[in-house]
Order: C-alpha cells, then sequence, then structure tokens
C-alpha cells in the first residue's frame, strides 16, 4: 500500500513536470533503479588489467558515482600512465576529460591538444559529419580546461561546422552541441560579440537537425545515438524545434535495457550519465569524495536463455567493389552456427570453410571492429571501412554483440564514409 502510494506520487510529481517545465525533465522511476545499477556495475566489471584503459568508462563512472573503486583506482592509474603519442585527438580529448572527474591532473597533454587543434582543419566542404566527432570532443575538453585560449579554435570549428554540406549525424550533433555549449556558457564578459552569435547560430542549426531525429517512442537518431542526444538537448541554450518528451525516450531506454540492447560496456558508458541525469558539461565539477557507501540493489537475474543445442543457417556475402580492378570480389557462403552465437562466430566459421573468407579484427573501445577481409584492408585516409548489412539495412552492432537470425542475408561491403 505504501509503495502503491508512493508510487502514484511519483507519477503525479512526473505529470506536473510535464505540464509546467518548458525544459523537459525526466527521472528513472524508482522501480526501474535496479536494472540501471545493474549495467553500472556490468560496465565497472568490464574494466580489467588487460583491457586498453577506456577513458569513457571512468567518466561514466564518476559522473554517476562508482561502485566498483578498485576498477575507479585501475582505470584512473592507467590512463595517467597511457602514452599520448599512439592516440587520436578524440582518445586524448576523452583521456583529459576522464582524469578530470577522477579530480586529477592531465599534465602536457592540454598543450598537445591545443596544438593539434590550432592546425585542424576539415578534409572538405562535404567531408563527412563523422570526421567532426573527434574534433568536437577536442573542443569540449579544451573548453573544459582553458577556455579563454579555446575560442579562437571553437570558432574556427563552428564555422566549418556551418559551412559543411554532408547530411547530418546524430552522435556527432551531440558531442558537438555539448562542445559548443560548453564555449558558450564561457564567453568572457566583454569579449566580442560576435562569438556569441556564432555559437547560437552553430548551436541552433545542429539542435534542429537533432529534432528531426526524435522518433515516436522517444529514440533520438538509433537507441546507440540516444544517451548522447540527450545530453546534448539538455544542456542546449537551444530549444529542440520538435516537442522533447524526455520522459518517453527514458522509459524507451529502460525497455531496451531490459531486453539486452546495452551489454557492450561502452554502450553503457554512453547512456548512464543520462539516466543519471548527469552530462560532460558536469565533468569539471565533480567533487571526487569516496563515493558510494552502501551496494547497489540488482535486478532479479533473468532466467539463463534456454540453450538450445539447434542450429542456424546464415548466408554471408563480402562484396568488395571499390579497391583494386583485378581484386574486386562478390561471393557468398552458407554457413551453420549454433542458434545465439553473434555474427564473429559466423566469420570464423566462414573463413574455416573458405579461405577467401578470411578476415582481421582490431580491438577498439566498442569491441572488436573488423579492419580487413579477404586482404582488403580499412584505410582511414581513404575513408574505406568494412560496412556489416541485414538485407539491406546497415547493422547498428558490430560483430561481437549483433546476433544473426536463421536464414538471414548478411553482407560485409567494402565502402567509404
Ligand atoms: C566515426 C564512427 C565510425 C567510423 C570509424 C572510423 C573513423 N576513423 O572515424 C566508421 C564509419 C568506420 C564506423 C564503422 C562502424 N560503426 Co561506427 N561510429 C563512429 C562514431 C560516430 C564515432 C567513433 C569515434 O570516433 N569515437 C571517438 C574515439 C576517440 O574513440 P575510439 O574508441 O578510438 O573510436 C574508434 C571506435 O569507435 C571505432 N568504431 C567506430 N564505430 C565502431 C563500431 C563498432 C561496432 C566497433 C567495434 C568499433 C567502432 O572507430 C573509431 C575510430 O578508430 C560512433 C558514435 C559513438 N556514439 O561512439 C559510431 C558507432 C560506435 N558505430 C557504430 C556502428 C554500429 C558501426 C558499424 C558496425 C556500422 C555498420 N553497419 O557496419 C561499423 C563497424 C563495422 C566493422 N567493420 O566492424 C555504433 C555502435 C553501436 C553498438 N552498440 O555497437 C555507434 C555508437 C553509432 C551509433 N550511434 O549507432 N563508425
Ligand atoms: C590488477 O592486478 C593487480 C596485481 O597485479 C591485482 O592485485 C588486482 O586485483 C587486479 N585488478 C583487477 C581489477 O583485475
Ligand atoms: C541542419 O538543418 C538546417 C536547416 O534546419 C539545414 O540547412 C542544414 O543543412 C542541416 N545540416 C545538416 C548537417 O544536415
Ligand atoms: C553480388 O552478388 C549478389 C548475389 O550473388 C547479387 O545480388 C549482387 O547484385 C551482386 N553485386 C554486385 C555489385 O555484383
Ligand atoms: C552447428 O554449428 C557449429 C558451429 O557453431 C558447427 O561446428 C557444426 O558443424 C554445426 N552443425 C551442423 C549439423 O551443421
Ligand atoms: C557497397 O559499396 C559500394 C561501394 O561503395 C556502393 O556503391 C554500394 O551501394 C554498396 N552496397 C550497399 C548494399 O550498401
Amino acid at each position: 500500500m505504501a509503495w502503491f502510494a508512493l508510487h502514484l506520487l511519483n507519477l503525479l510529481w512526473a505529470m506536473a513536470g510535464t505540464s509546467t517545465q518548458t525544459q523537459s525533465s525526466c527521472s528513472v522511476p524508482s522501480a526501474e533503479q535496479p536494472l540501471v545499477n545493474g549495467i553500472q556495475v556490468l560496465m565497472e566489471n568490464s574494466v580489467t588489467n588487460s583491457s586498453l584503459p577506456n577513458p569513457s568508462i571512468l567518466i561514466a563512472m564518476n559522473l554517476a558515482g562508482a561502485y566498483n573503486l578498485e576498477t575507479q583506482k585501475l582505470l584512473t592509474y592507467e590512463l595517467m600512465d597511457s602514452d599520448t603519442d599512439d592516440m587520436t585527438i578524440g582518445q586524448l580529448a576523452l583521456t583529459i576529460m576522464a582524469l578530470t572527474s577522477s579530480c586529477r591532473d592531465s599534465g602536457d597533454r592540454v598543450s598537445i591538444l591545443q596544438k593539434q587543434m590550432e592546425s585542424w582543419a576539415p578534409s572538405s566542404p562535404n567531408a563527412q559529419a563523422l570526421t567532426f566527432y573527434e574534433p568536437s570532443l577536442a573542443i569540449l575538453a579544451l573548453c573544459q580546461k582553458n577556455p579563454e585560449a579555446t575560442l579562437p579554435i571553437a570558432a574556427r570549428f563552428a564555422k566549418s561546422l556551418l559551412a559543411n554540406t554532408s547530411p547530418f549525424n546524430t552522435d556527432t550533433g551531440a558531442v558537438a552541441t555539448l562542445a559548443l555549449t560548453c564555449m558558450y556558457n564561457k564567453i568572457p564578459v566583454g569579449s566580442e560579440e560576435g562569438y556569441k552569435a556564432l555559437f547560437v547560430q552553430v548551436l541552433k542549426n545542429i539542435v534542429e537537425n537533432i529534432s528531426t531525429r526524435i522518433k515516436d517512442d522517444g529514440i533520438i537518431g538509433s537507441i546507440y545515438s540516444t544517451g548522447l542526444a540527450m545530453q546534448a538537448l539538455s544542456v542546449t541554450p537551444e530549444q529542440p524545434t520538435t516537442e522533447w518528451n524526455c520522459q518517453e525516450t527514458v522509459d524507451t531506454i529502460l525497455n531496451e535495457i531490459e531486453q539486452g540492447k546495452f551489454q557492450n560496456p561502452m554502450s553503457i558508458a554512453q547512456i548512464l550519465p543520462s539516466l543519471k541525469d548527469k552530462t560532460y558539461l558536469d565533468v569539471p565539477y565533480l567533487s571526487c569524495s569516496s563515493d558510494h557507501e552502501e551496494q547497489p540493489t540488482l535486478p532479479n537475474e533473468p532466467s539463463p536463455a534456454p540453450t538450445s543445442a539447434s542450429n542456424i543457417t546464415v548466408t554471408y556475402t563480402i562484396n568488395n567493389q571499390l579497391r583494386g580492378v583485378d581484386l574486386l570480389f562478390n561471393v557468398t557462403i552458407d554457413v551453420s552456427v549454433k542458434s545465439g552465437s553473434v555474427l564473429l562466430v559466423v566469420l570464423e566459421e566462414a573463413q574455416r570453410k573458405n579461405s577467401m573468407f578470411k578476415f582481421e579484427t582490431t580491438m577498439t573501445s566498442w569491441g572488436p571492429m573488423v579492419s580487413s577481409i579477404n586482404n582488403i584492408a580499412e584505410n582511414v585516409n581513404h575513408k574505406t571501412y568494412w560496412q556489416f548489412l541485414s538485407g539491406d539495412t546497415p547493422l547498428n552492432e558490430g560483430v561481437a554483440d549483433y546476433i544473426p537470425f536463421d536464414h538471414e542475408h548478411i553482407t560485409a561491403n567494402f565502402t567509404q564514409y
């Protein structure tokens, strides 16, 4: 009875919230809290001595309030020791934010990143939106550490975003919004009015584009871009043009978590801040007093999926119409794998049956990425990669997460971004 009354009260609160506030507010219902705790614990426990230290996980852990102080410490030390030489600008930016979130000094990393961004320029006016993702992270990190020196760099970045003609990308737009909102909030009084006007104009443009990606169920872009997009919409001074029901977004995401769609630690790192009502803009303001003392309430263990011994058949095509006139190929194979296997098992089975299907992977923050098939390798300079599709639809997960169904046709197509 008491629980019911409390629940009703929450509902009333939620309704009052949506009817009176302009900036949509939302929260995880207390009954759903164990689900969120569950993915947080999963993410924290993915940190091991051997893995590549993932700064996004440390940021998420610190924003949410870490449960596992041992892995929090381990990750902090690993990142303090990490070598900046073989990092991209995005990795450098995330490492700076991660160390800041653990109240650690980032050493000379800020000046290295600033140097790199001073000479940054988009490859062309029609460079793919994706190529702005890492520079956006860089502007965000620099804004948090040294806003005044970042102002001219951010202005140049904002202008090149405005001039860009390629199709909009939700993840990139979300990170760019966080970066430019940070800059907008830190323009010193009495500085040139032009900066403010520029940032507002670009933010308005991006937020309009994000608005067009809000679906009826609250998902923004795809389920895996929703976390970053929620952060963006909750901080930007420009309101979305489409009415955004944040509670609907939270409810849909909680449902997806329940369906097991957020098992990849990196996917958790990107959704968790929004579920804890935090954003990357909070990173410089964390207190770093020791976190949670009590252990979290976890969801009841889901009954293990029935382990059916049956096999499924997956049709797998590899297609290169791009590289090397004498190397073009388009071959298909049927492979049989245990039902419930991830796509990676299909690739391994294909490789075992026919050497033409040999492939290589590279380890990344999201897990193994297929870097090469049949000796044709992705290349950042050519902007080529192996895209995976089911029928004609690109997959929204990688080969180590995606679970094919019986008689599915998977294609790996060598293409450009
Ligand atoms: C840029 C980008 C790409 C570029 C990366 C190349 C480049 N040099 O820029 C390209 C176009 C190649 C790409 C490919 C794919 N991507 Co992508 N990508 C992104 C994006 C927008 C930014 C990544 C980034 O720069 N991070 C910042 C840097 C600092 O971190 P990093 O760890 O060093 O980044 C590397 C990895 O992220 C890796 N990477 C990029 N995408 C993916 C996807 C998977 C599954 C893996 C394992 C690795 C990986 O490439 C980055 C650069 O080296 C993210 C968006 C996001 N929210 O994270 C999506 C994102 C990571 N990609 C995604 C997907 C689904 C894919 C593909 C599987 C799409 C497809 N149907 O083929 C393929 C990978 C297929 C394969 N060969 O294994 C999803 C992953 C969701 C999930 N739950 O797994 C994301 C989150 C987009 C989304 N919102 O849905 N991607
Ligand atoms: C990492 O390794 C150290 C010893 O090398 C060990 O004490 C510690 O428990 C390990 N931590 C994790 C999270 O695996
Ligand atoms: C974003 O939206 C504006 C108009 O709303 C449009 O002019 C612009 O081309 C869009 N940008 C991208 C990257 O799609
Ligand atoms: C590749 O092969 C598939 C099926 O064998 C066929 O449908 C498709 O048109 C081919 N594509 C090209 C570019 O040859
Ligand atoms: C079932 O799949 C496994 C691979 O997961 C394979 O080794 C085995 O041969 C398959 N069995 C049949 C009957 O095809
Ligand atoms: C595969 O890649 C080629 C080369 O980029 C492209 O022309 C073709 O449209 C792609 N096919 C699919 C199904 O995406």
